[in-house]
């Protein structure tokens, strides 16, 4: 197969590891662990894999380990540096026992259940060493939460001889991972479970994990983009931006990008809902910024909006809430044909408030509410153009000012989506140094005989050298959240911390960037040669998160 220059240089590149796996390594396990919240509720779900200490790696004797064969899950949306991963687990395996094998499942976790598989060899990967996507052995959404399909499990990995499954996967996945982890250890039947952070949403992370991977990548891609815009509107100088990004439901892609892009404006959906804003307040907002530049001549700008926002509105998240409930599997609405019938069945059975609301939306998004729902029945938001919304609604606000003599600029505006574009991105050196790093410290936990853990590398700020590698029990990020009616025990998502440093550090900076000087920083493309100042940046949030001055 052909390959670009870039992706045969990169096939070679060896990815840093801390300096502490680079040779035998000794566990260190610390004190007991207690989750999150609800200890007690945790405890009893998860009697055989709570409290668990948490581990680090360091250096250690020369130990002589037992083949393992291992299967690993690639979970969900894609995330650069998945293959890396892939790759540093059957480097560290190979390493530990050339013996050992590595077993991919195939589609995501229903390769488990469906017994769909094929043996990673080293051919197969070398060719994905340092590449984006997940293609090595594909992904998929399948939730892993049935007995029935854990038992499913069983009998595929006795075939294979498996002793471990990784599931490299979101906060939903590494739940998932835990509570599979608690049955196998429950009925001795000898698989252990580990899991590893992968998102680009950024949205899986504590006081343990620093960063989920793919974040840094992505967020790196977009920015790129960002950027290239706002030179060219800085030189066009006639057009408004209306980028949304991707992130299903926290802010954190968009609030990186703008802390390395420095936008006219980012929306934090964080901080929408906090002070319960409406849809109309956040025009005003935008509205404010444009007539203000407008006044010192300028009528062009960037705008960041998060994929999640629509459903940070209250009022708007009240509306879909009861769209999910009244659409999911209605025979009714799905026999009518015409787009008019639809709307005004749907206006029949909202509720007063939802109504108006529903009422007061551009026909196309009210629709695009109605549209295909994921396989829980909810809204998919990623298809919802916001920005959309938002242009239509600002500008006619604006004919209204201009009308009254209020705004004298000109508004035409341009609308984006990046999503797709940084999610199989070929990963940032940071990211395919984490990512091996972290399938080099799930192979470890598995030749240990550990359970239950999510491998992690902490000190991400620092050179790779001095990164500290180690173990996590998944049962210490967990707590008690009501899902579809019910109280389930689930990874605590991390939205955007209103207190936190990142945010700070933008709201401080925000008025700024908003004015008429314009403040925009143009980050330009990953760079994967060159000076390590250039090349191994973490993210603006990491570093903010770390205490380091920007
Ligand atoms: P994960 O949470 O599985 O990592 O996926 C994140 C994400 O990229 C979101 O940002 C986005 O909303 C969603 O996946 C899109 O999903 P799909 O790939 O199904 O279009």
């Amino acid at each position: 197969m052909k390959k670009s220059p870039l992706q045969i240089a990169r096939s070679t590149y060896e990815p840093k590891m801390p300096h502490a796996l680079r040779g035998n390594v000794a566990l260190h396990l610390g004190a007991p662990t207690e989750s999150v919240a609800d200890q007690e509720a945790i405890k009893n779900l998860f009697p055989n894999t709570y409290g668990m200490p948490l581990i680090t790696f360091e250096k250690g004797e020369a130990v002589q380990y037992p083949a393992v064969n291992v299967g690993v899950i690639l979970s969900g949306g894609q995330a650069p540096g998945g293959h890396n991963v892939i790759a540093g687990l059957f480097d560290g395996l190979k390493r530990l026992n050339p013996e050992s094998k590595l077993f991919g499942f195939l589609g995501g976790p229903s390769g488990l259940i469906d017994h769909k598989y094929m043996e990673l060899t080293k051919e197969i990967v070398d060719e994905y060493r340092n590449t984006g996507g997940f293609d090595i052995i594909g992904s998929g959404r399948t939730k892993l939460e049935l007995p029935e399909q854990f038992e499913s499990g069983i009998v595929i990995c006795r075939e294979l001889g498996i002793k471990a499954i990784v599931i490299i996967g979101g906060d939903d996945s590494n739940t998932n991972a835990c509570v599979l982890a608690e049955y196998y250890k429950q009925k001795n039947c000898g698989i252990q479970v580990i899991g590893c952070p992968k998102t680009i949403d950024g949205d899986l992370k504590n006081s343990q994990i620093e960063t989920s991977f793919g974040f840094d990548t992505a967020c790196k891609v977009y920015s790129e983009l960002i950027g290239n815009i706002q030179r060219d509107a800085n030189s066009a100088k006639k057009y408004w931006h209306f980028i949304r990004l991707m992130g299903r439901s926290a802010s954190h892609i968009a609030l990186e990008c703008a802390l390395q892009s420095q936008p006219n404006i980012c929306l934090v959906s964080e901080e929408v809902a906090e002070k319960k804003m409406t849809l109309n307040q956040i025009v005003d907002q935008i509205v404010s910024v444009i007539v203000n530049r407008a006044e010192a001549g300028l009528n062009f700008g960037t705008i960041l909006i998060p994929e999640g926002l629509i459903e940070f509105i209250p009022a708007m998240k009240q509306l879909i809430s009861e769209l999910n409930d009244l659409l999911a599997h209605n025979e009714d609405f799905n026999a009518l044909e015409t787009d008019d019938e639809k709307r005004q069945y749907v206006k029949g059975k909202l509720t007063e408030e939802s109504r108006s609301v529903y009422r007061d939306l551009p026909k196309g998004i009210a629709k695009q509410l109605t549209m295909d729902r994921d396989p829980h029945g909810n809204v998919q938001v990623s298809l919802i153009e916001t920005e959309k919304l938002l242009i239509e609604m600002v500008a006619k606000r604006l004919a209204t000012l201009k009308a009254n003599g209020i705004y004298h600029g000109k508004f035409s505006a341009l609308n984006h989506f990046f999503g797709y574009e940084g999610r199989c991105a070929i990963p940032s050196n940071f990211d395919a140094d984490y990512c091996y790093t972290l399938g080099n410290a799930a192979a470890i936990l598995i030749v240990n005989g550990k359970t239950g853990y999510m491998a992690s590398v902490k000190n991400l700020t620092k050179s790779a050298d001095e990164w500290i590698a180690g173990g996590v029990p998944i049962t210490m990020m967990m707590n008690m959240e009501r899902r579809h009616g019910e109280m389930k025990p689930v990874i605590q998502k991390a939205l955007v911390d209103l207190n936190g440093a990142p945010f700070k550090y933008f709201e401080a900076h925000r008025a700024q960037w908003a004015d008429a000087n314009t403040s925009y920083i143009y980050p330009g493309p990953i760079q994967y040669y060159g000076p390590s100042e250039v090349c191994d940046q973490p993210t603006q949030t990491l570093k903010l998160e770390s205490g380091v001055k920007l």
